[in-house]
């Protein structure tokens, strides 16, 4: 039987190691006709993996790229090097099998990635009908060749147009990730990554999500969703689940759709979520997501000023974020702010607009983290602005080194010197520069956690000594 290794080679353990989701989902797309292997290289090394591909012996090895960089422009971390060093190079060494890449980073730089890896074939996007389409048509003998979402080599273009490029609704396969990696280390640090739905039908302007996944929202059934935490519920006990989701209440109804489901099932379930979005929140909603069992969330509006959300192409407005964090407060559900500054017309005023939404309406037990710079990436409206403005040429790779856009409206030495101030006298409110909280403090608040019996999100533990300490 043909044989498939996928390989996951993020490696990133921070803010916590994220599970390998969607080679989760592929594999069950694929183990139908194939004989298929993970080898998770988050826990894993280049010795193991190179051990694994000589026991394996597969005849196709697909890499799964996820992170290309960090995206914070005051703590750039680049990926690519060393993904190639420490997995796909070691492989090339001692296989002949065809490489095949996917996954949301290569998305993004797919072009420049085939050239920088040799990759044999590349696939653009969710990949559940094309990575075994692709292997089909290798399988029977098709030479393919490049067209929408797929890359073939340069050089070895065949003359098979493949028509796997249209973007399927998810489904209805779940990923088991427990039963195709081992879970354990994700369990104690992590979450088990759940997806209700695909695509973004949103407009912020320096975002990659539509790129990746499409310009609609493309919904999962509830009952299939509540099903499948139920059923790894049954497997792994008490676990924190995750939506991944671009935002978490899109389309209106869809999230109360999934609470009322888990709600029904009685199931005893920790859940958090990132990407709120205000425009679609309600007293409804909320009720619906405490009796689900959520224990956290994200909420990211990036900015509280009216010029800037119009700026950034966010598409909701300051009452809704100011009725949103009401909602939070009220319910009192611990949540992660993030604020980014530095967008196009991004000044002074505009800065004090958000910090004055913070002190007003930021519950200060919850955290407020605070950036400063916009990745731009390609395909995005804001490529066209930083094109505009001349921040970038025509042609630049925009792949290393990251680029950052800046207001023009305030020097970056100003911004950093505000953002620090705001983060030097509010105790909840975190520059990105700060180094993750040293061993000692997180000795201090475990001991705090069991002396007061809490079990609040961590992060509220660690604001409690902040508080302590100011
Ligand atoms: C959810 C999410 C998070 C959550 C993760 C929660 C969790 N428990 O998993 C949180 C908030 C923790 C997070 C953190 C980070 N994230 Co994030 N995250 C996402 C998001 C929105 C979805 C990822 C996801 O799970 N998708 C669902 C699964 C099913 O899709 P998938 O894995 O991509 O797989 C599909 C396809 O890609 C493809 N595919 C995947 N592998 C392969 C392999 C082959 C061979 C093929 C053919 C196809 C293929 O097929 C799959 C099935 O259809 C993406 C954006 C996006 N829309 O993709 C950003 C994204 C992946 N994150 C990104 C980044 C940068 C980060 C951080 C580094 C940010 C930071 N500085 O902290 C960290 C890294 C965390 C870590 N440990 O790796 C970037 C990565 C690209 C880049 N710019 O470098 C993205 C793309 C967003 C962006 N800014 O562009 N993230």
């Amino acid at each position: 039987m043909t044989k498939i290794l996928l390989v996951n080679t993020n490696t990133e353990k921070l803010p916590y190691p994220v599970p390998p989701l969607g080679l989760c989902l592929l594999a069950s797309w694929l183990d139908e006709r194939y004989e298929v292997s993970i080898y998770d290289g988050m826990f894993g090394d280049t010795a193991g993996l190179v051990e694994h591909v000589l026991q394996f012996a597969p005849d196709y090895i697909g890499f799964s790229i996820r992170n290309i960089d960090s995206t914070m422009s005051d703590n750039p971390v680049y990926y690519v090097d060393d993904l190639i060093a420490q997995f796909i190079r070691p492989v090339r060494e001692i296989s002949a099998a065809k490489i095949i890449l996917g996954g949301s980073g290569f998305s993004i730089y797919a072009g420049e990635l085939m050239e920088i890896t040799g990759a044999d074939y590349g696939i653009i996007g969710e990949a559940e009908a094309s990575l075994p389409g692709l292997i089909d048509a290798l399988e029977r003998g098709e030479e393919v060749r490049s067209g929408r979402n797929l890359l073939v080599k340069a050089g070895t273009d065949g003359k098979k147009v493949l028509h796997i490029t249209e973007r399927m609704m998810i489904k209805e396969r779940f990923s088991e990730i427990d039963r195709r990696i081992d879970f354990s280390p994700y369990k104690q640090r992590g979450a088990y990554a759940i997806q209700t739905k695909r695509g973004c039908s949103h407009g912020c302007i320096y975002c990659t999500y539509p790129v990746i996944e499409g310009r609609t929202f493309r919904t999962r059934n509830p009952a299939a969703i509540a099903e499948e935490i139920e059923q790894a519920c049954e497997r792994l006990g008490d676990v924190m689940f995750e939506f991944v989701d671009s935002t978490f209440n899109d389309p209106a109804g869809h999230a109360e759709a999934i609470c009322r489901e888990i709600i029904r099932r009685k199931l005893k379930v920790r859940l958090r979520t990132m990407g709120i979005n205000p425009m679609n929140t309600s007293e409804e909603l909320f009720h619906l997501m405490m009796e689900a069992g959520f224990v956290q969330i994200d909420a990211t509006p990036d900015s509280a000023s009216p010029a800037m959300l119009a700026s950034l192409g966010k598409g909701f407005t300051l009452p809704e974020i100011e009725k949103m964090a009401a909602l939070i407060r009220k319910f009192d559900l611990p949540t992660m702010w993030f604020f980014l500054f530095g967008g196009p017309g991004e000044n002074e005023r505009t800065f004090n607009e958000t910090v004055d939404f913070i002190d007003r309406h930021i519950n200060p037990a919850d955290l407020v983290y605070m950036a400063s710079g916009l990745r731009i990436y390609p395909g995005t409206p804001l490529e066209k602005v930083a094109l505009k403005e001349q921040v970038i040429l025509p042609g630049e790779s925009l792949l290393y080194p990251p680029l950052f856009y800046f207001s023009k409206e305030i020097s970056r030495d100003r911004l950093n010197e505000m953002m620090l101030d705001v983060s030097s006298l509010r105790h909840n409110c975190i520059h990105s520069a700060e180094t993750k909280p040293s061993p000692e403090m997180m000795q201090e608040a475990q001991k705090l956690r069991a002396e007061l019996n809490l079990n609040e999100p961590m992060f509220r533990t660690l604001l409690r000594l902040r508080k302590k300490a100011k």
